[in-house]
C-alpha cells in the first residue's frame, strides 16, 4: 500500500488507479516478444498470423523491421518497436536526426500498425562496453519524444528496457536500490522523463534466473506462481506478504524508484518468461515449468480488478512474454535458444491461452519435468548439435579460438599427444571445446561455439586420451 503511506502521493495514486482501470481492457492480454535471431524462422506475415492465433494482445520487436511492420498494418495487435543500441547515441546529439529516424522507421507504418511504444535501446545499462553511451540515453529519448509531439503523435510512449541488474539490491524488496553508477546520472533523469511523459519503466524480469541461481533457497513453486503459506515471503520492511517471486522482483524496482523520489512511475514488463529447454547443467528449463509459468502469468493478468503487486495493488501493467520462437542463433547457454512458445516449424511447444481465460483442467497433460534438481553427474562438451551447413573453415576457426584460451588447452591434440588420433577436425574440435569449457565454465564460458558444441553425459575419453571433466 505504498500508495497511501503519504498523503502527498494519494492523489497521484488515485489518478494512477483510475487511469490504469480505464486502460485495463487494452492491457489485459499478454503481449509477445517477437525475436528473429534464428536462421529457420517463418516469414513475418506467417508470424503475425501465429501471434493472432495465440491470441496475443501486443507484439514487441527489437528494431523497426519494415517487413514485420508492414505485416502488422491493419491488425489489432498493439506494437512496440525499438531503436537499436548502436543508433540511439546519434539521436541524442541532434534533434533533426531523431526526427529523421522517425520519418524513416516509424512514419511509413504509423498509424496503420498500432505502434504504441518506442523503446530506445535494449538493456543498455547492462552493457558496460557501451558505457560511454549511457549519458545519451535519456537525451535520445527526449529528442524522439519531442519529434513525435512535433508531428502531433500522442499515442506513442517512449521508454527503454532495463534488466534487473540496474539494481544493486533487490532483496528484501523494500531494500530495492539502483546501482550507484547509474542512479543519479541516468536513472533519475529517466524516471523524471517517464513521469513527465506518462510513460513506463520497462523492466526485463526473469524469476527463472533468480530461482536457478539459488534453487536451494528459493522455492520453485514460489517462482511458478503456485506457492502456499509455507513459501510466502513477508518483507520485514513493509510487512507486505509476497506469494510469488515475480511480484517480489517488481516491488524491488518500485522501492528503488521511490528512493529516487519517483515512486509513482508505472511499470511495464518488457520481457518475462521461462525456458522450455536448456543444457544438461541448467536446472529447471523444461516444458512443464515453462507452460506452468506462462499460463499462471496469463491468468493473473486477466483478473479484474487487476491484481498489481503487494506494493501497488490494482496496478495495471503491460506485459510481454519472451518469446514467440525458439531462436537458434542466440549465443550463450542452451536456455537462450529455448524461450519460444513455438518451434521454428510453427508447432506449439505447449498450449497456452494468452488471454488467461482457459481453465487449467482443459489443457492436455504436459511432459513431466526431469531437470528440476541440479544435474549431479559428470558433463563434457563435445562437437555436435547438428548445426546445418557447418563447414571445415568454421570448425577450424572454433578450434583455434578454443585452443587460444587458457593454458595448455590443446596440448593433448598436438602431434604425438594422447588425443592427436583420430586426427579429424571433429575429434579435435571435441577435445578443444571440452578442454576450453572445463577451464572456463565457472567464469561464464559456454558450451556453444556458434552451435557447433553440445553438452553430453557420455565420457568421450578413449584409450590413453582422457577428456577432463567436472
Ligand atoms: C544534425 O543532423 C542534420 C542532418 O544530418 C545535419 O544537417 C545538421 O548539421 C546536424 N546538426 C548538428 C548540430 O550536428
Ligand atoms: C517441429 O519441431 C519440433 C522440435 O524440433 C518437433 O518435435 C516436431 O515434431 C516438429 N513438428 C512438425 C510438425 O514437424
Ligand atoms: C563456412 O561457414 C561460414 C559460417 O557459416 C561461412 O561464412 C562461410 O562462407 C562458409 N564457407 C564455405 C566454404 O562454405
Ligand atoms: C513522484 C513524482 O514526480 N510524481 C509526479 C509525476 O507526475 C505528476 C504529473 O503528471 C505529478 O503530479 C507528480 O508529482
Amino acid at each position: 500500500m505504498l500508495c497511501f503511506y503519504s498523503p502527498r502521493n494519494a492523489l497521484f495514486c488515485f489518478l494512477l488507479f483510475f487511469f490504469g482501470t480505464a486502460q485495463g481492457g487494452s492491457f489485459a492480454k499478454l503481449g509477445v516478444n517477437y525475436g528473429t535471431l534464428g536462421d529457420d524462422l517463418p516469414s513475418a506475415a506467417r508470424s503475425i498470423g501465429f501471434l493472432q492465433s495465440l491470441r496475443a494482445g501486443a507484439v514487441k520487436i527489437y528494431d523497426a523491421n519494415p517487413a514485420i511492420l508492414r505485416a502488422l498494418a491493419g491488425t489489432r495487435l498493439r506494437v512496440s518497436i525499438m531503436v537499436p543500441n548502436q543508433v540511439f547515441p546519434s539521436l541524442a546529439a541532434n534533434r533533426s536526426l531523431a526526427d529523421a529516424w522517425l520519418a524513416a522507421n516509424l512514419l511509413p507504418f504509423y498509424p496503420q500498425a498500432r505502434i504504441r511504444f518506442l523503446l530506445v535501446g535494449n538493456e543498455v545499462l547492462s552493457d558496460y562496453s557501451v558505457k560511454s553511451s549511457w549519458p545519451s540515453l535519456v537525451p535520445a529519448m527526449a529528442n524522439l519524444h519531442r519529434a513525435l509531439r512535433a508531428r502531433s503523435i500522442r499515442d506513442v510512449k517512449v521508454g527503454t528496457t532495463l534488466a534487473m541488474d540496474s539494481l544493486k539490491t533487490s532483496f528484501p524488496p523494500s531494500a530495492g536500490e539502483f546501482r550507484d553508477d547509474i542512479a543519479g546520472t541516468v536513472i533519475r533523469p529517466l524516471l523524471r522523463f517517464a513521469n513527465r511523459t506518462r510513460s513506463f519503466y520497462f523492466v526485463d524480469v526473469y524469476p527463472y534466473f533468480a530461482w536457478a541461481s539459488s534453487p536451494s533457497t528459493v522455492s520453485l513453486d514460489y517462482a511458478l506462481f503456485r506457492g502456499n503459506s509455507a513459501t510466502n515471503y513477508l518483507d520485514p520492511g513493509t510487512h507486505l506478504t509476497y506469494t510469488n517471486l515475480l511480484d517480489q522482483m517488481l516491488d524491488s524496482v518500485v522501492a528503488a524508484m521511490a528512493k529516487l523520489g519517483f515512486g509513482g512511475v508505472r511499470l511495464a514488463i518488457a520481457e518475462t518468461g521461462w525456458p522450455n529447454a536448456g543444457d544438461l547443467d541448467q536446472i529447471g528449463a523444461n516444458i512443464y515449468n515453462a507452460a506452468t509459468y506462462n499460463r499462471n502469468l496469463a491468468r493473473r493478468l486477466s483478473k479484474r480488478p487487476a491484481l498489481g503487486t503487494p506494493a501497488r495493488p490494482g496496478a495495471v501493467m503491460p506485459v510481454f512474454v519472451f518469446a514467440l520462437y525458439n531462436e537458434n542463433q542466440k549465443p550463450g547457454p542452451g536456455t537462450e535458444r529455448h524461450w519460444g512458445l513455438l518451434y521454428p516449424n510453427a508447432t506449439r511447444v505447449y498450449e497456452v491461452d494468452l488471454t488467461g481465460r482457459r481453465p487449467d483442467a482443459s489443457y492436455g497433460p504436459l511432459p513431466a519435468p526431469e531437470n528440476n534438481e541440479p544435474y549431479k553427474g559428470k558433463i563434457w562438451c563435445v562437437f555436435g548439435g547438428g548445426k546445418k551447413g557447418a563447414n571445415a573453415t568454421e570448425v577450424g576457426a572454433a578450434i583455434a579460438y578454443a585452443c587460444g584460451q587458457g593454458k595448455g588447452t590443446c596440448d593433448a591434440i598436438q602431434p604425438g599427444g594422447p588425443c592427436y588420433r583420430p586426427a579429424s577436425p571433429t575429434a579435435h574440435a571435441s577435445y578443444a571445446f571440452n578442454s576450453y569449457w572445463q577451464q572456463f565454465r565457472r567464469s561464464g564460458g559456454t558450451c556453444y561455439f556458434n552451435g557447433l558444441a553440445v553438452q553430453t553425459a557420455q565420457d568421450p575419453s578413449h584409450g590413453s586420451c582422457k577428456y577432463p571433466s567436472n
